[in-house]
């Protein structure tokens, strides 16, 4: 295996945050239900709508040492939070881009960074997520038959040059988000469209930022450094290192009506069952738009790491 994945295959549990706008009000807008942390394009919002909710977004109790306690005692090793969503909304300090969380919220503060240092301070490894070939904020970032871009503000799907967006967005984040926050993980997400070179100048440039930066397969055309699984577990015997993510309910985002939880027997054995296959298990969780990580959340979480403390590797 690679020198960089060493800390990465011993880890084997850690936690997935997806946090962001869709939050706000549970995955819902205007009294309707946006159904996930999709809600921007199930509703078909409009950008000068969607703008709203960062105007009202302020997650007054966000805590970041408490969100790193919580992965701590639950026995995770690292943690992965969404940088940047579909949405196109930054959660970090992007000087690129003003379409960001420091510049546009009142509450003007840079939630990556926190959680960046506060995983430093614990020692928990730090991640990030960044949606690659998805963008409803972008109007040159296209998709596959059109099926996951913004075409109700930009109707135009032929005329949309995603080189412009890879050049434009992409890269100068990646930039400020390898330089200010030194992440071990950038977890890429959906490359739709990117192409092999974009994806081999992507790798060069976190590479040429920090050689020991672990990359997934979402990156785009088999590069990378691990396959992801989503909500489900390989068979033994995978070629490559990989790492199944999963939700506790049944979204990513924090949804105010998705209450059916996993059970804490189920996430023990799936938990035991990936580290016996030689996989990692990213276990998701959806904060609240105030900031909150949601209690059958934090209480499924703490009772698997009461387990591992009887029963797992210390
Ligand atoms: C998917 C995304 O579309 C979901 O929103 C989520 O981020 C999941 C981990 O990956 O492809």
């Amino acid at each position: 295996i690679k020198k960089r994945l060493a800390w990465w295959e011993d880890a084997r549990f850690g936690m997935f945050i997806h946090w962001g706008l869709y939050a706000h009000d549970g995955c819902h807008w205007n009294g309707q239900y946006g159904r996930s942390e999709h809600m921007m394009l199930k509703l078909q919002i409009p950008i000068a709508e969607y703008k709203k909710i960062a105007d009202a977004f302020n997650p007054v109790k966000f805590n970041a040492d408490e969100w790193v306690s919580i992965a701590k005692n639950a026995g995770m090793k690292y943690m992965v939070i969404t940088a940047k969503h579909h949405d196109g909304y930054a959660m970090f300090n992007s000087p690129s881009n003003a379409y960001n969380i420091v510049e546009r919220s009142k509450w003007k503060r840079d939630p990556v960074k926190e959680l960046a240092e506060a995983c430093e301070k614990q020692g928990l490894k730090f991640g990030v997520y960044y949606s690659l070939g998805r963008d409803w904020h972008d109007p040159n970032c296209n998709s596959i038959k059109g099926r996951r871009s913004n075409t109700w503000d930009y109707p135009n799907e032929e005329g949309k040059v995603l080189e412009k967006y890879i050049e434009g967005k992409v890269k100068p984040q990646l930039k400020e988000l390898m330089t200010q926050y030194n992440p071990a993980i950038m977890w890429f997400d959906t490359p739709e469209h990117v192409t092999k070179t974009q994806s081999l100048e992507i790798l060069k440039l976190i590479h040429g930022i920090n050689p020991d930066c672990i990359v997934n397969q979402r990156v785009g055309n088999r590069l990378g450094d691990y396959a992801v699984r989503e909500q489900k577990i390989p068979e033994t015997g995978q070629p490559d290192p990989w790492e199944s993510c999963m939700t506790l309910n049944h979204t990513w985002g924090y949804n105010k009506i998705d209450r059916e939880y996993k059970s804490v027997e189920t996430l023990i054995y799936n938990l035991v069952d990936i580290a016996s296959k030689g996989g990692n298990f990213l276990l998701n969780v959806g904060p609240t738009g105030e900031g909150v990580i949601p209690d059958l959340s934090v209480d499924r979480l703490q009772r698997m790491g009461n387990w591992l403390k009887v029963n797992g590797q210390a």
